[in-house]
């Protein structure tokens, strides 16, 4: 199996924590949806990434068809409860997660473009989105080490790749690190685990594709 798409994804990074967290072996081939030599429509007929390419040549996406495809393949460790209310309450954190990606990715697609052709109003409102979303899982997190249950599910995976997101891409919106000490503390020991620590987005001003110019024609 393969991954495809740019370490700078957060969908991406949840779709390797997942991996590895389940000890599957999964190749992952480094491409980005934004410049010319992008594969991903060849893959997705969205042209968005994480797309994961099967030994039989089929895809999935988006990386919560991948995530739910990988938790399924491998046994234990089991992160997202099969069902009852725990599972409602891993999918929720997820949605909370990636909807914080969301807004931020729109944020910075904005940032990409000139200044006298960004939309401040739809950059605003991307804000208002993320800055309370930010504080709602804070304060639902609280001092508990996992997001949900006893251990580690796809809630904490997908709530990593949000934060650090929004450090890798947006630290001038929102200091989270300091705003929210529960989560600082919380995000250093997720990051200790290897499935964090190898997806980890790269250091701002090192991003890869970032020699290459953005490109929201590239199709
Ligand atoms: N909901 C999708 C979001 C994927 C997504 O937006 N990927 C971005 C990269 S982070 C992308 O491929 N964008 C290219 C485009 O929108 O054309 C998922 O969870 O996989």
């Amino acid at each position: 199996m393969v991954i495809l798409g740019s370490p700078n994804s957060p969908y991406l990074r949840k779709t390797r924590i997942v991996a590895a967290e389940k000890g599957l072996e999964v190749e992952f081939r480094q491409n980005s949806p934004w410049t010319r030599d992008t594969l991903a429509p060849a893959y997705n007929p969205l042209g968005k990434i994480p797309v994961l390419i099967l030994d039989d040549g089929q895809t999935l996406f988006d990386s919560r068809v991948i995530v739910d495809y990988l938790d399924r393949l491998a046994p234990e460790p089991v992160l997202i409860p099969r069902d009852g209310p725990e599972r409602t309450r891993v999918l929720r954190w997820e949605a909370m997660a990636d909807g914080i990606c969301d807004a931020a990715q729109a944020y910075f697609l904005d940032l990409q473009y000139p200044e006298e052709q960004r939309r401040p109003g739809w950059m605003q409102r991307q804000q208002n989105k993320i800055l309370p979303a930010v504080q709602a899982v804070a304060n639902d997190l609280g001092k508990r080490a996992w997001c949900v249950g006893e251990s580690l599910t796809l809630a904490d995976a997908a709530l990593i790749c949000a934060l650090d997101y929004l450090s890798f891409r947006l630290p001038e919106i929102l200091d989270w690190r300091g705003a929210y000490p529960n989560l600082a503390a919380w995000a250093d020991r997720m990051n200790e685990r290897p499935s964090a620590r190898v997806s980890a987005p790269p250091k701002r001003g090192e991003a890869v594709f970032e020699g290459q110019t953005f490109d929201p024609a590239v199709s």
